[in-house]
């Protein structure tokens, strides 16, 4: 039997699971998990990549203990974000996280004399201050001038574990710097950011094969004998291919510290509507699109967590949240301002001042109070969802973290009238593994993997319940267009 490993780091936890295949199932077990963050250095919000890779050798070594000699692995972590290293391999600084507020004004900035329906229409990326292409443009000129390459963040410790440097596909997409035509990056684009092409590594699609972990490695730690693949490693592209979607009219929720919400497509989708409401193709692997919108997610949720010194776990939260009634307030969680407040819970109490509401106060009603949100905006773009891509959507798959709060799975059946379907939990480490597999020919393809996700693991359904749920959205719209007004 061969062992499976996944390192699947998001941006506020990471964790290695380990996969197998037993009698035409997919079982995982966690083996190490670690805790994830960005902090002020230099100036910057940074991570602190060091730390993230020496956690990747405590597993494998974990591993090891466990008896394992010998696995295959991948790394997926979130998107966008890049380590600039010199050409002796060595990294310049520590990556900026996505969060910081290098970018802010830099899309106006860079779209004032590059039309931005343009860039659209070549690179299918919505527009998000954060993507690489804005980052690079607010970089250190300095600091860019003496980078060899651009390595986005998996692609970072693909390389110091392995030697080789490679532009995994998926995760690419997310820089808004990609041709979707050409297939390369839109040298065009990279004049206007002045980086040439030679700065970033082969591009390579997901399920190709970097190598053994370097002989340096093995002298300093106890590792099994890995050989490492490069597997769809933006998260959410790990996320989708591990959703279990059946048939073609299903949407997915990917749940964590963002909420990524949309269709696998086969073809993208740049049409005028879908650049109007922002929508975004990122490249999946074997050929997908993520047709998808990216929605403040839990993010507003942790970080309330943190201003109450997590004195509650989710699970207390999402309790405390179920007790109290919902729609109290209504807010846009996608408003700029949850992007990365001094504090959170002082953030949302002057965001209902300002609006003349009801101001949240308990840490249940902070919660429910963003639940109830998130499910509403969850319900409205569901709406434009099928709007864009003219496709009747029958189920919702809500996988991630998130998946198992049920208070919010039962709001977003209920608000956007549609069935449910939540988990796996751990979907991104199982799709990262699922390309391991396939690459492996231990699976086919990525049909037949959705096919073994669905039978090795349990989902809950939660169908539509009566309520005036169609008034509260209307209400909310209402809000949504008196605020822009405003
Ligand atoms: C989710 C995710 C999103 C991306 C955001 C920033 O973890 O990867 O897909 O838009 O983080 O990288």
């Amino acid at each position: 039997m061969r062992n499976y490993l996944a390192v699947d780091i998001g941006a506020s936890s990471g964790r290695l699971i380990l996969g197998n295949v037993r009698d035409g199932k997919i079982e995982i077990q966690e083996i190490h998990r670690f805790k994830n963050g960005f902090s002020k250095t230099d100036g910057h919000d940074r991570w602190d990549i060091d730390k993230l890779i020496n956690e990747i050798f405590i597993g494998l070594e974990k591993v090891k203990k466990a008896g394992i000699n010998e696995c295959v692995l991948g790394i997926d972590t979130w998107a966008v974000d890049y380590v600039l290293i010199d050409k002796s391999g060595k990294k310049l600084a520590d990556p900026v996280s996505y969060r910081d507020t290098r970018t802010i004004g830099a899309i106006d900035k860079l779209t004032s004399t590059y039309p931005k329906q343009y860039i659209y229409e070549k690179t299918g990326i919505q527009f998000l201050e954060f993507n690489t292409l804005y980052q690079l443009y607010t970089e250190d000129k300095e600091l860019l001038k003496l980078a060899d390459k651009i390595l986005l963040i998996p692609d970072y410790i693909g390389y110091v574990l392995t030697g080789k440097a490679v532009s995994e596909v998926t995760n690419s997409s997310t820089t808004q710097m990609l041709n979707l035509r050409e297939k390369l990056f839109d040298t065009d684009l990279l004049n206007h950011v002045h980086v040439t092409e030679d700065k970033f590594a082969p591009f390579v699609e997901s399920g190709t094969s970097l190598g053994g972990i370097k002989e340096e490695w093995y002298e300093k730690y106890d590792l099994p004998k890995c050989e490492v693949i490069a597997v769809a490693s933006h998260d959410t592209a790990s996320a989708v291919l591990g959703t279990p979607g059946f048939g073609d009219n299903w949407a997915f929720l990917s749940s964590g510290t963002w909420s990524l919400l949309g269709m696998e497509l086969t073809v993208p989708n740049t049409s005028e509507v879908a650049y109007k409401e922002n929508y975004t193709n990122e490249w999946g692997a074997y050929g997908t699109y993520r047709f998808l919108k990216n929605i403040m997610g839990l993010w507003i949720v942790q970080e309330i967590a943190r201003n109450f010194d997590y004195t509650y776990s989710f699970a207390e939260m999402a309790e405390q949240a179920e007790k109290c009634e919902p729609f109290q307030q209504f807010i846009d969680v996608n408003d700029q301002r949850f992007n990365n407040p001094e504090n959170m819970v002082k953030e949302i109490q002057n965001y209902c001042m300002e609006t003349g509401q009801k101001v949240p106060e308990t840490i249940g009603e902070l919660t429910n109070c963003i639940y109830s949100n998130l499910a509403l905006c969850y319900a409205i773009e569901l709406e434009k969802l099928r709007r864009i891509t003219d496709r009747s959507v029958q189920d919702l798959h809500i996988v991630g973290g998130g998946s198992n709060v049920h208070f919010l799975n039962q709001l977003t059946a209920n608000l956007a009238n549609i069935h449910v379907y939540a988990g796996p939990s751990e979907v991104t480490a199982i799709g990262n593994l699922l390309v391991q597999m396939i690459s492996k020919n231990e699976i086919s393809n990525i049909k037949e993997a959705r096919a073994m996700t669905r039978q090795s693991f349990e989902m809950t359904t939660y169908k539509p319940q009566d309520g005036n749920w169609q008034e509260v959205i209307a209400d909310y719209k209402q809000f949504l267009h008196s605020i822009k007004k405003h």
